[in-house]
Formats: structure tokens, C-alpha cells, sequence
């Protein structure tokens, strides 16, 4: 069987793409392999089951979830697996997300999902929760995660600057 990359990276649509690959570049720029595919808790239920249910046995370690609206990809697949599953509500059209947000973070007690902000902000830093999940065991990304947080102080000026 084919070992399958660290991260997964699952969406309800392919309209919540544009957001969740944020998550997938801020992976590459961390060199952390991932797959990225399409799942739907209402439209394919049984990709769901398939995919939720075999996660672990794949290979994957960490497990980025995005989706909007009435939003139970994240869960759905929190209660078929014990890998750490990381939310993403993405920006829903109806409501700014406000529902995406309600339905993935208010999860029973006994079942996590590690839900994180609204949109983009929520996609970067999915990433970079599940990056540094793997570099409990990873010196090597460690150091990539450090070498990140580094370029993004140096990048900030003391002064603000007339942008008009
Ligand atoms: C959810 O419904 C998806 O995660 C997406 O955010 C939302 C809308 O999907 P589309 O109608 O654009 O396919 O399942």
C-alpha cells in the first residue's frame, strides 16, 4: 500500500479551494508533503466514510478540514478518527462564514476539532497548527518553523509608511 504524505488537506467543494490553498502553500513553503482532495459530507458521504475511516492506516498524521455553510465535514470526520483533525470554516456567501465558524467549533465535548479562524487567516494558520504537530517529532521542521517565524518579524517595519 501506498504510504500516504503527513498532511491531508479536505474540502467540502471545490469553491472553498481558493481559501484552502492557502493551507497548501503555507505546507510547501514549510516543505511539508500533503494531498489535497475534494470530500463532502452531504454531496459524498461515502468518500467521507472511506476516507475518514482509513485515514490512519494511510499514513496521514494530521488532518486539515475547510468547509462552509452548515459545515460537518470537520466533525463528521473528527468522530471516524483519532488523528488530530484541524478546522477550517470557510467564508460562506449567506452569512460571512459566521455559520461555517458556529457549526465546525461547537463540537460535543468527547470528540475534538481544532477550529481555527474565518477564510484565509484560518486556512495559513491550519497549516501552520499541523506543522507544528509534526515537528514534535521533526528537529528538522522545527527549525523550518522557526525559520518562518523569523522572516515574518523581519518583514514588519518599526514605521508605518503613506501607502496613498
Ligand atoms: C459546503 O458547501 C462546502 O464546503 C462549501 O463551502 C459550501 C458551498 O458549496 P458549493 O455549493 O459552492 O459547492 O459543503
Amino acid at each position: 500500500m501506498l504510504i500516504k504524505p503527513p498532511v491531508a488537506i479536505v474540502m467540502g467543494s471545490q469553491s472553498d479551494w481558493p481559501t484552502m490553498r492557502l493551507a497548501a502553500e503555507t505546507l510547501e513553503v514549510l516543505e511539508v508533503e500533503y494531498e489535497a482532495r475534494i470530500v463532502s459530507a452531504h454531496r459524498t458521504p461515502e468518500r467521507l466514510v472511506e476516507f475518514a475511516t482509513n485515514a490512519r492506516a494511510d499514513g496521514f498524521k494530521v488532518i486539515i478540514a475547510g468547509a462552509g455553510g452548515a459545515a460537518h465535514l470537520p466533525g463528521m470526520i473528527a468522530a471516524m478518527t483519532p488523528l488530530p483533525v484541524f478546522g477550517v470554516p470557510v467564508k460562506s456567501k449567506a452569512l460571512n462564514g459566521q455559520d461555517s465558524l458556529l457549526s465546525i467549533v461547537q463540537m460535543p465535548g468527547g470528540i475534538p476539532v481544532g477550529t481555527l479562524a474565518i477564510g484565509e487567516p484560518g486556512a495559513i494558520n491550519a497549516a501552520l497548527i499541523a506543522a507544528a504537530v509534526l515537528a514534535l517529532s521533526d528537529d528538522e521542521l522545527a527549525d523550518r518553523l522557526d525559520a518562518y517565524r523569523a522572516r515574518q518579524t523581519a518583514s514588519v517595519p518599526l514605521f508605518p509608511a503613506d501607502t496613498e
